[in-house]
């Protein structure tokens, strides 16, 4: 029998996603929120809400007892997870059933799994499923990992057993880098989820990232739905994803369909799931299973046709699964853009702030799965993806160019956001040829940006960047004259009087490129961030290379590398191991 009324334990576009789906099916919705999410728009969106809490996500959207106890009050009869929060988290959905209610999700045993990597990599191997080389056990300390990394052979990559999605990730190229990724995967691991163990897997350069959709109905039926490639990241964090992949051949998907179908087979999974691997050529090796329904199941619907929530829905009522392996037609090509409230000319920083104005993209093909709205406030303490832009069209060329003209018709002011990051990806010679852009988007860790910067926030149109000349900016206004529209383009000089208009750039936006003025001489190294220093890589008078990292910085649990914007000599150096720096605190020298 199909559920009554299902709570859904999360908060923003994919509670939206998910209440669009109960609405359709008849089924009634439960939302529950913290107090910073009160004038939320997913609120609005659910049949109830209950607040369940303070702001911070451990008093209200992780606190289990709080949510099971507003599922009995409102009488629903099943906990759908979303992503992140309490999704995969295996003793939460043992005590959802424990509490009499249906967890809509794979079992618990199939959480705990995969959730430890050593154990997922052991199961796989066992069953059939091609894995990175490597080990199948934790290395315990520096002197076993020296011994296994000459076994597996450099480049080494140190990984969390707890890890998953690039959290207590390290690299070390040569032996005489193992000790620090050692270290350092350690550390990260016992920070983020309180547990040092580490394993070594064999790096493999500038593989894809290539993952497969499946469903299970839990008696026996699995079914495949194809690939996402999610190739295009920046520090671990998916930025774009598409299917088809430009690289995976009709012979290689149906290996890596058959290999996820023996990998959730194995596990005994039920539901929707997804195995993440590493594609070199026509070879590909298991990274890790994704227990729940994923940020990028998007594309996966526009080109099948079927809703992956609903299937979803009707596994966890007993009801099974919709369709059978040969009823899978895939069907053109989409994409599907993050728009994250973040900045990519200042390294992607999270910029929380309220949406003053708002304007979706529609039209053929365009599918918008968002959380805000104008007067939506962005809370600095959840993540910053308040969006989804998906493009369907019958190919890639054409998903492509109808994703920039969905991107053009989007307006988002207020907090920046990757929208001009996109725009610009989108018509990158690399990124039209089908590649992983893996060397320009980890330069975009150490580089500013060429993007403009949208900053609607005056109240006038944001200043733009002047195509073919890097010295002017430039910013449109509309004007009617005698009835007819004219686009007016006032132009801004860098510096003379004419740039008075210009809101005076802060001295790191200056620096990034920001308010389109050039960057001056500039030898200072700053922090982009409040926190605390880890660790200083480097010494005073050493000769210092763009890129290099001078220290890292630990703010909000991250691990961020702070790093010379030019190549030079460390003539002055203010940090040490331990102290807290502010935002913008000059913190070394480089002439
Ligand atoms: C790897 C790898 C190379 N060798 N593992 C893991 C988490 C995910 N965010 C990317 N991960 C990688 N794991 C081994 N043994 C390279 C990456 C990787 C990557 C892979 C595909 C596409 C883009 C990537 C960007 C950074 C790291």
């Amino acid at each position: 029998m199909m559920f009554e009324k299902v709570l859904v334990a999360n908060r923003g576009e994919i509670a939206i996603r998910i209440f669009r789906t109960l609405r359709e099916m008849g089924i009634g919705s439960v939302a529950v929120y913290s107090e910073a999410d009160a004038d939320a728009l997913f609120v609005e969106h659910a049949d109830e809400a209950y607040l369940v809490g303070p702001p911070p996500a451990t008093e209200s959207y992780l606190n289990s007892s709080r949510i099971l106890e507003v599922a009995a009050s409102a009488g629903a009869q099943a906990v759908h997870p979303g992503f992140g929060f309490l999704a995969e988290n295996a003793p939460f959905a043992a005590d959802v059933t424990a509490a009499g209610l249906v967890w809509i999700g794979p079992p618990p045993s199939a959480i705990e799994a995969m959730g430890s990597k050593v154990e997922a990599r052991r199961l796989m191997e066992q069953a059939g499923v091609p894995i990175v080389p490597g080990v199948t056990d934790p290395v315990d300390d520096l002197d076993a990992a020296t011994g296994i990394a000459e076994e597996i052979g450099y480049p080494v990559a140190v990984k969390a057993a707890a890890g998953g999605g690039g959290k207590g990730f390290r690299v070390a190229p040569t032996a005489d880098d193992l000790e620090e990724a050692f270290e350092g995967a350690r550390r990260e691991s016992e920070k983020f989820f309180a547990d040092s163990v580490v394993y070594l897997e064999r790096y493999l350069p500038n593989p894809r990232h290539v993952e497969i959709q499946v469903l299970a109905d839990g008696n026996g039926q699995c079914i495949h739905l194809g690939e996402r490639d999610c190739s295009i990241q920046r520090r671990h964090q998916k930025l774009v994803e598409e299917t088809p992949s430009p690289v995976v051949s009709d012979g290689l998907r149906e290996r890596m369909g058959e290999a996820s179908i023996r990998a959730a087979v194995a596990v005994d999974y039920s539901g929707a799931g997804t195995c993440e691997y590493l594609v070199a050529d026509e070879d590909f090796f298991f990274l890790e299973m994704n227990t729940r329904i994923q940020v990028e199941h998007t594309v996966t619907e526009m080109v099948t046709g079927l809703d992956l929530v609903r299937e979803q829905l009707r596994v966890a009522a007993g009801e099974g699964l919709s369709i059978t392996q040969d009823q899978v037609r895939p069907r053109g090509h989409a994409f599907e853009c993050r728009i994250n409230a973040e900045d990519a000319s200042t390294r992607f920083l999270p910029t929380p702030a309220p949406i003053t104005g708002y304007r979706e993209p529609a039209g053929p093909g365009v599918r918008v799965d968002s959380g805000v709205r104008a007067g939506s406030d962005i809370p600095e303490i959840y993540d910053p993806m308040v969006a989804k832009l998906i493009t369907w069209d019958v190919d890639r060329e054409a998903a492509r160019r109808r994703m920039i003209r969905a991107l053009d018709e989007y307006v988002v002011e207020g907090p920046k956001t990757l929208i001009p990051f996109h725009r610009w990806l989108f018509e990158q010679p690399e990124f039209i040829a089908g590649g992983a852009m893996h060397a320009e988007l980890e330069r975009f860790s150490n580089e500013p940006t060429p993007i403009p910067p949208v900053d609607g926030s005056a109240g006038q149109p944001a200043p733009e960047r002047v195509e073919g000349d890097a010295d002017l900016t430039e910013r449109r206004f509309v004007a009617e004259v005698g009835g007819r529209r004219f686009d007016v383009r006032l132009r801004y000089e860098p510096l003379g009087p004419v740039a008075a208009p210009v809101a005076a750039p802060s001295r790191r936006q200056r620096r990034s490129g920001g308010g389109g003025a050039v960057a001056a001489p500039d030898e200072a190294v700053t922090t982009p961030m409040q926190g605390t220093v880890l660790r200083v890589m480097v010494e005073k008078g050493q000769t210092i290379e763009e890129g290099q990292v001078i220290c890292i910085v630990e703010a909000m649990k991250m691990e961020n590398e702070v790093a010379a914007h030019r190549a030079g000599t460390l003539t002055e150096l203010h940090v040490a191991d331990g102290d807290t720096v502010e935002a913008d605190q000059v913190i070394a020298a480089v002439e």
